[in-house]
């Protein structure tokens, strides 16, 4: 049995030198978001909102990094904790020295447990940032020598084509982070969809999934005392000012981020302090006093509310880890049709 600590402190194998023969990269080419259209349909809506792919700009992107080492913020490392724990027994079920493709490439730690695991053949990165994926391949490829890497840079929200030829049954599929929380229940359930089609009948997928739990939990998370999530929620403003030449004044709206326990969701606001009009790409919103933007959602599940998610999408479940306090779940599903 593989000692997976020791491979994550040592790598796998010694580190080779320069280059990352192992990477092939493939690019399907995802359309870019209308960024300009997208954001003045948000703020003309009511209730005002903006889709939360537009907090992971670079500065986004590595404030969100801090999140997952704040205190409060436990889904990063309590998911490591049931990789690390279970990862032998993931790799009994999704099977070894096959293909494993990864549904956006953001922790490589999660990841490189998985690999450590698993000795996949090929390992298939799947993201729409080109530059973090190709980053990511290279360094996780210093890492692990010997594994075919094909970062594939494409939009997994629509179709597209793997680069795999031959036998596409039973492939495995990774999805960590609760990512698929941060879908509405319908779009979550299109998304299974197309990983399910992805690999195919007989094929698995590992999800880690946040669990519902108190409020107080739940809100800390999402508002901690260091107001790092504040700082990750008002880079959004910052960002429309950059790039739409807006003038949101960012001391004029606060952080909100609360626990709505019947939809099952934090929901993550900006709300204006006081009357505002604020002109974004030549175009002009007024806020009134306590009106909110709507930023995010994050759904939590309990275990049978995935598991009835899942069978919307054509998988059965077989497997789920959680830790000693139940704050998050890690689940292998199969795929009985699609
Ligand atoms: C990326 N996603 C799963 C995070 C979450 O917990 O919903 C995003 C996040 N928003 C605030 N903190 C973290």
């Amino acid at each position: 049995m593989m000692n997976i600590a020791a491979t994550l402190a040592t790598g796998s194998r010694p580190p080779r030198s320069g280059g990352a023969p192992g990477v092939r990269f493939f690019d399907a080419h995802p359309t870019p978001d209308d960024l300009r259209a997208e954001v003045l349909a948000g703020l003309a809506g009511s209730p005002k909102r903006l889709s939360p792919k537009l907090f992971y700009d670079a500065r986004g992107s590595q404030l969100f990094d801090a999140i997952t080492e704040l205190p409060e913020y436990y889904p990063t490392r309590t998911e490591i904790g049931i990789l690390c724990d279970h990862g032998e027994e993931m790799a009994d079920l999704l099977g070894r020295g096959r293909v494993l493709l990864e549904l956006g490439s953001g922790s490589s730690l999660k990841i490189r447990i998985l690999l450590a695991a698993l000795e996949p053949e090929i390992y298939i990165p799947i993201d729409i940032s080109r530059e973090h994926l190709r980053a990511s391949a290279e360094s996780l490829a210093e890492h692990f020598p010997a594994l075919a890497i094909h970062a594939t840079c494409a939009d997994y929200s629509v179709p597209f084509e793997l680069p795999i030829e031959g036998d596409r049954e039973g492939l495995a599929a990774f999805f960590p982070g609760s990512s698929i929380g941060n879908f509405e229940p319908e779009a979550a359930r299109a998304l299974l969809l197309r990983v399910a089609a992805l690999v195919g009948i007989g094929g698995r997928l590992l999800i880690g999934v946040d669990l519902r739990k108190e409020r107080a939990v739940l809100e800390a998370a999402y508002d901690d005392a260091q107001g790092v999530t504040a700082a990750f929620n008002r880079n959004l403003l910052e960002r429309l000012n950059r790039e739409l030449d807006a003038d949101f004044d960012l001391e004029a709206f606060v952080h909100r981020a609360r626990y709505d326990d019947v939809q099952g969701r934090v929901e993550m606001h900006l709300e204006s302090l006081r009357e505002q009009t604020v002109t974004v790409a030549g175009q002009r919103f007024v806020f009134a006093a306590g009106e909110t933007i709507h930023t995010e959602n994050s759904y939590k599940y309990d275990i049978a509310g995935f598991h009835q998610l899942a069978a919307g999408a054509g998988f059965v479940p077989e497997r789920v880890w959680t830790d000693p306090h139940r704050l998050f779940s890690v689940h292998c599903l199969r795929v009985e049709a699609c």
